[in-house]
């Protein structure tokens, strides 16, 4: 059963990384979409309480977070690489620097520029977002233009080193960590096409980005994409390295928890550890087994024993 489903919404700049990362694929796949906002009962029935966006569900077999879901899209579907010119362990690294020093300050000011925000999103935003101060915001959004700025001429003197992509001459996961946040800029921040207007490489690169598409999209509804999970048994075979910390045993039960924000904790039993990937099984009276994987990096792993 290797029918890919993502969980997401349109508007979700991390999600976008995951349709690009399809379209370089060239692969099809399943939108089911999820609120914005919490509650989210369809998805947490899934991941056992974890909430951001997207996860992808592949059976029973449900991937949380966009590194963890690069690195089993490019597991299971090898062809066409999110990874070209062994960029794979670079990848991971650039990933602190485009989740958090870039995506950051972008998303402050797409929180502080965007006047018609819904007032429950931005409550559920207020709470969801644990690195932006919200009071703060009207008073930094000098700051944020100056940071997000620094980091678009940056990008700016990497594509003039690397050429038509950071990866080489073929798209990969170092392009799209390097342009959701740019993506996120053009809807949701005020001024984004002056932001952009300096840099031309990064605007002639921007519309390669756009030319790799969402690979090939079909709808699907929550219900179905429970359905499938029920009738489906988790595929992947794991084990848990005895040198992996915190030195946990396989089958203890566990909570893992994202360690920035969002940090809703997952309970299950440690079925795979390792220094890529925690995984655990639920077994819940709604689906049956499950098994919920993340990254290592970012996430924490305790004892619930
Ligand atoms: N580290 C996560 C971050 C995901 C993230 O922050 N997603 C945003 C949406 S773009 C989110 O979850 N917002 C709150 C929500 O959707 O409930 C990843 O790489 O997937």
């Amino acid at each position: 059963m290797t029918q890919i489903i993502l969980h997401h919404f349109d508007i979700s700049p991390f999600a976008e990384k995951v349709r690009l990362a399809f379209g370089i694929k060239n692969l099809s796949w399943q939108s089911v979409q999820i609120p914005l906002i919490m509650p989210k009962p369809d998805l947490t029935a899934l991941t056992g309480g974890y909430r951001k966006t997207p996860v992808m569900q592949i059976g029973a077999d449900i991937y949380c977070d966009t590194q963890r879901i690069a690195l089993e899209l490019e597991r299971r579907f090898p062809d066409n690489t999110l990874f070209p010119a062994g960029s794979k362990a670079l990848s991971s690294a650039f990933s602190s620097w485009s989740d958090v020093a870039f995506f950051q300050p972008g998303a402050g000011l797409s929180m502080g520029t965007n006047e018609g925000l819904p007032e429950d999103l931005l409550n559920d935003r207020m709470q969801f977002f644990e690195f932006m101060d919200f009071d703060e915001l009207p008073n930094q959004l000098t700051h944020l233009y100056s940071q997000f700025d620094a980091h678009l001429h940056l990008l700016e003197q990497m594509l003039a080193e690397r050429g038509q992509f950071l990866s080489g001459s073929d798209a990969g996961w170092l392009d799209i960590l390097a342009y959701f946040p740019v993506w996120m800029s053009q809807s949701n921040i005020a001024d984004s096409a002056e932001l952009l207007q300096p840099y031309p490489l990064l605007q002639a690169w921007q519309q390669r980005m756009v030319a790799i598409g969402h690979g090939t999209r079909s709808e699907l509804s929550a219900a179905e994409a429970l359905n499938i999970a029920r009738e489906t048994k988790p595929s992947v075979d794991l084990r848990v390295r005895a040198t992996a910390f915190p030195k946990l045993r396989y089958g203890q039960t566990v909570t893992v928890c994202a360690a920035d924000y969002g940090r809703d904790p997952v309970h299950g039993e440690l079925i795979g550890l390792d220094q890529e990937s925690i995984s655990v099984r639920r077994n819940t009276e709604q689906l049956g087994d499950l098994v919920v994987h993340f990254p290592r990096i970012g996430y924490t792993v305790n004892s619930a024993e």
